[in-house]
């Protein structure tokens, strides 16, 4: 996959909210322009109910031309031909998973600083993500709050590579996020738990775009 626009990369699974569906769809609806499937932790379905949900999830996004980036489980990853895989420290080894899906899917890896940046370019990563940003009400073994100066260092070192911020990342605070140098933001409850989700992607996006203007 080329050219992948990583500016608004919303993060979800069926565990975040009552009607994942839906809001998937008001997000894709409000510009969103990539999907991670990430259905893990309480709750979270398995098995051949898991790979049906992250099919119909993959085919809404389809419709909307939008990648849909499976979380963790490379196999099903393969299993349902997404459009790539994302990995963190501490799950599958990047040049593993870089062999495992050959050379046209993306590759994401969670990296918190330079070191981690490098291998995971070594890897073959087509993006890196980059956080907590700021504090998450969204995963409960995130790192510390990692604010915005490594993104800037990674940025500056690494200027080719796509950085997506995460992190408690909303509308009022992504600013400083993109002026770091992140190509782009990636949320869960900034869409997922928002009165009307597609009002909530539209504004993200609004602001995304005024920032990356100014910067
Ligand atoms: N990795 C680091 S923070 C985070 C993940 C998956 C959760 C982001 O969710 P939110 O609600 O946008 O803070
Ligand atoms: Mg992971």
């Amino acid at each position: 996959m080329e050219n992948v626009d990583y500016s608004l990369y919303f993060i979800m699974g069926s565990m975040n909210v009552d009607n994942p569906f839906s809001i998937l769809e008001d997000a894709l609806k409000g510009g969103i322009t990539c999907f991670q499937f990430r259905e893990k932790g309480r709750n979270a379905l398995v098995g051949n109910e898991k790979k049906a949900f992250a099919q119909s999830c993959q085919r809404l996004c389809a419709q909307y031309g939008v990648p849909f980036i499976v979380n963790d489980d490379v196999d099903l990853a393969i299993e349902i031909d997404a459009d790539g895989v994302h990995v963190g420290q501490d799950d599958a080894c990047a040049t593993e998973v870089r062999k495992k899906i050959g050379p046209t899917k993306l590759l994401g890896v969670s990296v918190h600083s330079v070191e981690e940046a490098r291998m995971a370019i070594e890897a073959g990563a087509n993006y890196v993500g980059m956080g907590p940003v700021y504090a998450t009400p969204s995963k409960a073994d995130a790192k510390p709050v990692a604010g915005t100066s490594m993104i800037q260092h990674v940025a500056n070192l690494y200027p080719d590579l796509p950085i997506v911020g995460i992190g408690g990342i909303a509308t009022h605070n992504l600013g400083p996020v993109i002026q770091a140098g992140a190509t782009g933001v990636s949320v869960i409850s900034a869409i997922a738990s928002a009165k009307d989700a597609e009002m909530a992607t539209a504004d993200l996006k609004g602001a995304f775009l005024q920032w990356k203007t100014q910067k």
